[in-house]
């Protein structure tokens, strides 16, 4: 049974009283600042259990996680003005739960900071949180209860967030790199997860960092553009020329993304993770209309990236050169939200923090 937790569960951040309890009639208590949602807008709605679970991957290892349901937790999609509805329970995690929505932009209420925006959910507990997607881009959640060790051991997924206004790739993945005890995870597998995408159609790879330190992925067999960092999309995307083993190796910050994109050519391209040498997601031509997949034979053997040899995309060398200027900062398209960053050593995680406005139609509290 999962009892729902109200407005007046207790007290919150900072032993503020929540409710008509608060001695200071002009306080409001965090867990009402909800924002405003769109009338009518299409409601995506979503419901993620968190519990304990083994997992047993690929390549045949056995880790005692705490998931979604899943590694990593079910994908998260919506369109531009969408209302995201999450509904959370927490099945059996003693160390409790929350949500987070990490680079995005939400209502003080919804942003799942456990002691600071919410209580966190202990077992048998369930909260929904429900906000406007204002945002485009590749982002992801992860409970904010001791995310040290709660994101670490499973707790996590993607959110992406698409502009109907813009087509969608004919390929388009998402894939999150993970490291928990002795498995590293390219999206939802330490092994090789093949995929087929037609010859000379477009293909967007959303790649995700959901580790607290920093990891170095390469993109093999392929020359490519990226596209988007942190959920900005670029005025003009950094190009990359076609990798071979000792290629450019991209570094994504702790909690980082990258959008790449490219034109899926005649043979294999290749992710690799400098983290396991076991996992590769490997993008191959489909067979065309006449020849059964089977026709072409066993899966493509993954090309091996070598992280030694080859150098880091330095971004902002790549857009400073780009633009003609030194040391400038990436191209920023119209309604960009400037994002820094700042080391929590609380929750040993990077948080993203907004400098830049956006429209508000509800009271926010920014960190
Ligand atoms: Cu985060």
């Amino acid at each position: 049974m999962i009892a729902p937790v109200g407005h007046h569960a207790g007290p919150i951040g900072g032993g503020a009283a929540s409710g008509s309890t608060a001695a200071d009639p002009g306080l409001r208590p965090v867990t009402e600042l909800t924002g405003e949602l769109p009338q009518g807008a299409p409601v995506r709605h979503f419901e993620l259990t968190a519990r304990q679970q083994t997992i047993t991957s690929a390549a045949g290892k056995t880790v005692e996680a705490w998931t979604f349901g899943s590694l990593p937790g079910p994908a998260l999609e919506a369109e531009l003005g969408d209302i995201i509805e999450v509904v959370l329970a927490n099945r059996d995690v003693a160390a409790g739960v929350t949500l987070h929505w990490h680079g995005y932009d939400v209502p003080n209420a919804m942003d799942g900071v456990a002691g600071g925006t919410q209580d966190t959910l202990r077992p048998g507990q369930a909260i929904t949180y429900r906000f406007e997607a204002r945002q485009t881009g590749t982002y992801w959640y992860h409970t904010h209860q001791m995310s040290a060790e709660g994101v670490r051991k499973g707790l996590y997924g993607t959110l992406v967030v698409r502009d109907p206004g813009v087509p969608r790739a004919a390929t388009d993945l998402v894939v999150a790199g993970h490291s928990l005890a002795s498995l590293t995870l390219l999206g939802s597998s330490d092994g090789v997860q093949v995929h087929e995408a037609r010859t000379g159609t477009d293909a967007r790879l959303r790649l995700v960092n959901t580790d607290s330190l920093p990891q170095r992925y390469q993109l093999l067999g392929t020359h490519y553009s990226v596209a988007a960092v942190d959920g900005a999309e670029l005025a003009a995307g950094v190009g990359v020329p076609a990798a071979e083993a000792s290629g450019t190796i991209l570094r994504l910050p702790a909690g980082g993304r990258m959008d790449l994109t490219f034109t899926v050519p005649d043979h294999p391209v290749t992710l690799r993770t400098e983290g396991s040498s076991s996992a590769a997601v490997v993008l191959v031509p489909a067979a065309d209309g006449a020849t059964p997949p089977a026709a072409h034979g066993a899966a493509p053997t993954p090309a091996t990236a070598d992280f030694r040899a080859g150098t880091e995309l330095d971004l902002l060398a790549a857009s400073g050169q780009a633009s003609g200027r030194q040391g400038c900062r990436l191209p920023e398209p119209a309604g960009t939200v400037r994002q820094s960053w700042s080391w929590t050593g609380s929750s040993g995680l990077w948080t993203a923090s907004h400098a830049t406005p956006t429209p508000s139609t509800g009271p926010h509290f920014r960190k």
